[in-house]
């Protein structure tokens, strides 16, 4: 699909286009990546529900941010897009957004251990300089949420993690600490929502900017999609049981077919069977229906 905007950045499986100098068009693909792969087959309707998934957790964190005299970046998404010049079949998967000076740093909440988390606690009983009391496994429930940033790595790298001093070193005191009780806030209140309807919400990686044109003190804005599977992990609450890998809400289909597949994780990966795909589409919608209380269709 060709935009009549310029592409100003692109991920593995979304895309930001500027639409004036003052707004940005994030566009989100049906593409689906595993084991840092983007596989071959999308997923249908991913785009349109991680969009709106996205947006609903805009409204429902909007008095989090409010008490923190944030804001986020959200102005529209769906049909009202049309009238910018979004094609309608790229409508209901994009969200307009104000465009920010983006803050250099991924501002990651744990509320469990796991993945990168569990091999840095397993090496140091810590994340970076979090201290992490002595017994935990994967997947276990940390006694509160911490913040664990990380640096925005280039594509194709992995974000490292950092220590709070490297973030005062890259935004300044105040507003480092302002990132972390914001990040804290907000994953509390998703983990809360999340936990209403069943599902572990076990990390989550905020990005934030301030707005260049408001006047006074530099407001945070919060960007970005925000607490959908692709940038947190969802765990299904039924069968969350720490020791050993969680299942993954939407992605646990696809891993699994791929590791019996006999693919050696090394691009390309194959086709995913359409058993495969109904089935990753359904958790997708699965997870929006549940933490929204909406009908998808
Ligand atoms: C911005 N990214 C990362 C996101 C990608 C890459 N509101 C904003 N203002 C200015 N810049 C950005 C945003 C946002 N959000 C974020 N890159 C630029 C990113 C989505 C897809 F390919």
């Amino acid at each position: 699909m060709t935009l009549p905007f310029e592409l100003v950045a692109q991920g593995k499986v979304r895309e930001v286009y500027a639409v004036d100098d003052d707004r940005l068009l994030l566009v989100a693909s049906d593409r689906i990546s595993a084991y840092d792969v983007v596989l071959p087959t999308p997923v249908p309707d991913k785009g349109r529900v991680l969009t709106a998934l996205s947006v609903w957790w805009f409204e429902q964190l909007a008095p989090v941010l409010a008490e923190h005299g944030a804001e986020h970046h959200l102005l529209a998404t769906g049909d009202a897009l049309l009238a910018e010049g979004v094609p309608a079949e790229l409508a209901g998967r994009s969200m307009l957004v104000r465009r920010l000076e983006m803050l250099p740093v991924e501002c990651v909440a744990r509320g469990y251990l796991s993945g990168s988390g569990t091999v840095e606690y397993q090496r140091s009983g810590a994340i970076v300089d979090v201290e992490l009391p002595a017994g935990l496994v994967e997947g276990s429930r940390l006694p509160e949420p911490v913040f664990t940033p990380s640096t925005k790595a280039e594509v194709g790298e992995h974000d490292e993690a950092i220590g709070f001093a490297q973030v005062v070193d890259a935004v300044g005191a105040e507003r480092a600490e302002a990132l972390r009780a914001l990040t804290l806030a907000l994953y509390r209140r998703g983990a809360e929502i999340a936990e209403e309807a069943g599902i572990v919400l076990a990390d989550t990686k905020f990005e934030f900017g301030t707005s260049p044109s408001t006047a006074g003190p530099a407001t945070l804005v919060l960007g970005d999609e925000v607490l959908t599977p692709d940038s947190s992990r969802f765990w299904p609450a039924i069968t969350w049981s720490p020791g050993a890998p969680q299942a993954s809400f939407d992605k646990q289909y696809v891993r699994d077919w791929l590791t019996t597949s006999g693919w050696d994780r090394v691009a390309p990966a194959p086709e995913l069977p359409e058993a495969v795909v109904a089935a990753t589409r359904e958790r997708y919608v699965t997870a929006y229906e549940k933490l929204t209380g909406r009908s998808w269709s």
